[in-house]
């Protein structure tokens, strides 16, 4: 999530300095200096109802521009071949629609994208706004991307637009991200905004989730009969600012220097292409606008030693044991190639297993004595079919009393559990609020469930308020709070009390995943305001599996329609009578829970007397201590490991580019001379691995 305040500081600073930083990013990202050429075609041009003041297809201005019928589907094809042979490798077809209307005219549309598609070129359209549905026939005919621009900031919108809102906007970007196919979303310059309105456009850009894999940057093309015909033309140095703050925010994204190009003089665009643009328009006409000509662009490429995107090779040419090899060695290169290497043996402080119930004696006996009884090891199937044993219920309802909810049921993990929760409790109509740090198994339910989804600044309270105003439930809508009680990556807690208190006040259902928090904090049991509490048994509890706490009629709902419980087989009952001896020890000894939180705070105070900063709460067993740099935060690790001291870099994408962390947790078990000790050799790791080579 990036803030306004982050991206006013990068987008104000020296320009010499910002493109500098945007070029490195460029070159750490898209190492082999290469341009795409996209070619655009009006399919449709001309007529359109509504109101964009900068364009020439609009029907209320009196333009040059000639309205037209849709075009024949050999001429588009004709054209996306001269598009191939000129070198351009994905093709764009623009119509002059305030949305898509089911019919031949869209039917014809289809199969030009499947004609397009077939030529290996990538295909993109912009069409206006599209329902889910009409975004799923797209893809379905092949298409990569779809563009549809937010145009400028939420805030100077209405002055520009009036005839459909933002928010329609942000719709058709939803479905056209809920179908697969990738988002092609940008803006216009040079329309009368002012700095701080290209700063809030390129946030609302940046903060999508996941942002758009391509993001055009058009400088106004000012069309005789529109409102905005008399603007004065851009400076060049504000789109280079924009460019490299574009390619700063968002490092992988294709950021495309579009409309505007023949205002521009050569060396600005050497400028534009050094501060992070990666692909043009080509052909001597964009829609309806002239463009510069193609013998001058390949040119100008060939001047500035950049290469032309190579055309695609058709999908199945490269075997998928070249391409994944393919992936692993860029991983490589950026320091990011995950390894499952074995525990080096040394002081553990990286593992989640915070009060040591993962080899405790009594755990282990419990286990011991319920094999001897004759608990099975297998559980034979799913828990509808023949899998339901004993020592499930008898988990779950010890589990709810401890609690304090009315019923609990048992998953095969925590991913199953937050997936199963939030697709069986949220329907698509529904709207869920996100905090912008939860969890890769939240988000991914989020994405499964369909529904509309708003993520909100991490823990911000205030925000999330605001949010929540903005969003009204419609008809019969619900709507759903969904955040992490503790943070894994961060380690700071949710105020849950404050968050019931605003969840309540503004109708709003929550859901807690207390995966860090369970057994370490007291957690929330609020039946009125809490739709339900889920509890990944991997962390304190040291196990497997999971436990969702929630109202009897919750409970027996997810058992009716939750698909990953449903359709899981159910875990081995041995590692229900496991869950049952942790609960049982985490219960009879709160001093465990009590120990971890005091070796924090120690831990914390230690790492301040080295220098050092870590996040989270001040008791919270979860010490991230950020180093950016995803090589550094590994050599570091390293480092710890040869001197006895299991700590773990976390890369992205766990975490956000840039903020590369080490994560240190504590342990019941560990003496507070080991934590000196860590701190003591962390400091001495951290400045080492920080000095240039
Ligand atoms: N009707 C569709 C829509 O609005 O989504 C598709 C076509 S529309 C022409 C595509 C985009 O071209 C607009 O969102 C706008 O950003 C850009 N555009 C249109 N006229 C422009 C102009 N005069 N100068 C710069 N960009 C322009
Ligand atoms: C985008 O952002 N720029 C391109 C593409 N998406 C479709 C369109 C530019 C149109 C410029 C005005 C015209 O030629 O009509
Ligand atoms: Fe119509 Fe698109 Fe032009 Fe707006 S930008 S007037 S919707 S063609």
């Amino acid at each position: 999530m990036w803030e306004i305040s982050e991206i006013g500081r990068i987008y104000r600073q020296p320009l010499l300095a910002l493109v500098e930083q945007a070029h490195e990013t460029h070159v750490h990202h898209h190492p082999n200096a290469e341009v795409q050429l996209c070619h655009l075609l009006s399919i449709k041009t001309g007529g359109c109802p509504e109101d964009c003041a900068y364009c020439p297809q609009s029907a209320r201005y009196s333009t040059d521009v000639e309205a037209g019928k849709l075009l024949a589907n050999e001429e588009v094809l004709t054209a996306a071949q001269r598009a191939k042979e000129g070198g351009s490798t994905r093709f764009c077809m623009g119509a002059a629609w305030r949305q898509v209307k089911e019919g031949p005219e869209f039917d014809r549309v289809l199969d030009m994208v499947s004609g397009v598609a077939s030529l290996g070129l990538e295909v993109c359209c912009t069409l206006g706004m599209i329902t889910a549905t009409q975004a799923q026939k797209l893809a379905a005919a092949g298409l990569t991307a779809y563009n549809h621009n937010l145009d400028t900031s939420p805030e100077f919108y209405g002055q520009i637009i009036t005839t459909r809102t933002y928010e329609d906007r942000l719709q058709t970007l939803e479905n056209v991200r809920s179908a697969g196919i990738s988002v092609c979303c940008g803006g216009i310059l040079g329309m009368g905004e002012g700095e701080s309105d290209r700063i809030r456009l390129l946030a609302t850009l940046a903060n999508l989730n996941p942002p758009p894999e391509s993001v055009p940057i058009n400088a106004l093309v000012p069309v005789a009969g529109t409102p905005l015909a008399d603007r004065p033309a851009l400076n060049a140095f504000e789109f280079v600012r924009a460019i490299a703050t574009a390619r700063i925010l968002m490092p992988s994204t294709k950021v495309r220097l579009s409309a505007g190009r023949l205002g521009l003089s050569d060396e600005a665009q050497a400028l534009c292409f050094y501060a992070g643009a990666n692909s043009i328009f080509v052909g001597d006409r964009l829609l309806t606008t002239p463009n510069p000509d193609l013998d001058h662009d390949h040119e100008l490429l060939a001047t500035l030693g950049l290469n032309r995107e190579p055309s695609h090779a058709p999908a199945a040419a490269v075997p998928i044991e070249q391409a994944c090899a393919a992936a692993l060695a860029q991983a490589d290169r950026r320091g990011l190639r995950r390894e499952l290497a074995p525990a080096a043996g040394g002081e553990d402080f990286c593992s989640n297993d915070y009060l040591g119930l993962a080899t405790h004696p009594a755990v282990r006996a419990a286990l011991a004595e319920a094999m001897a009884a004759g608990v099975p090891h297998g559980s034979t199937g799913a828990r509808l079919v023949s899998g339901n044993q004993a020592q499930f219920s008898l988990l779950e309802s010890e589990f709810a009393a401890w609690r304090g909810s009315e019923s609990a049921l048992f998953y095969s993990s925590g991913y199953a559990a937050n997936v199963g929760v939030l697709t069986a409790l949220i329907r698509a109509q529904d709207i869920a609020f996100s905090d912008a740090l939860n969890h890769a198994s939240l988000i991914d339910g989020l994405r499964l469930a369909g529904c509309r989804k708003v993520v909100v600044p991490h823990l911000d309270l205030n925000a999330l308020e605001t949010t929540f105003r903005r969003h009204p439930a419609m008809g019969d809508q619900r709507r759903f709070f969904v955040v992490e009680s503790l943070f894994s990556m961060d380690g700071d807690r949710a105020p849950l009390a404050d968050i019931v208190a605003l969840c309540r006040r503004n109708g709003v259902s929550l859901i807690v995943d207390e995966a860090h928090a369970t057994a370490i904090y007291p957690g929330v049991v609020v039946p009125d305001v809490v739709a339900a509490t889920i509890h990944p048994c991997g962390k304190a509890l040291g196990a497997s599996g999971a436990l969702v706490a929630a109202s009897s009629v919750v409970c027996e709902y997810l058992v009716n329609h939750s698909r990953s419980f449903i359709y899981s087989t159910a875990p081995s009952p041995l590692l229900a009578a496991q869950l049952r001896a942790a609960l049982r020890v985490a219960r009879q000894k709160p001093e465990l829970a009590e120990r971890v939180r005091q070796l924090a705070r120690k831990a914390r105070g230690k790492l301040r007397e080295h220098g050092l900063r870590a996040l989270g709460a001040e008791d919270s067993p979860i010490l991230p201590v950020i180093v950016g740099d995803d090589c550094t935060s590994l050599r570091v690790a390293d480092a710890m490991r040869r001197e006895g001291f299991e700590v773990r870099a976390i890369r992205s994408p766990t975490v956000p580019e840039g903020s590369a962390r080490l994560r240190l947790t504590m342990h019941a078990w560990q003496s507070e001379a080991a934590v000196e000790r860590l701190a003591a050799q962390f400091g001495r790791c951290l400045s080492e691995a920080s000095q240039p080579a």
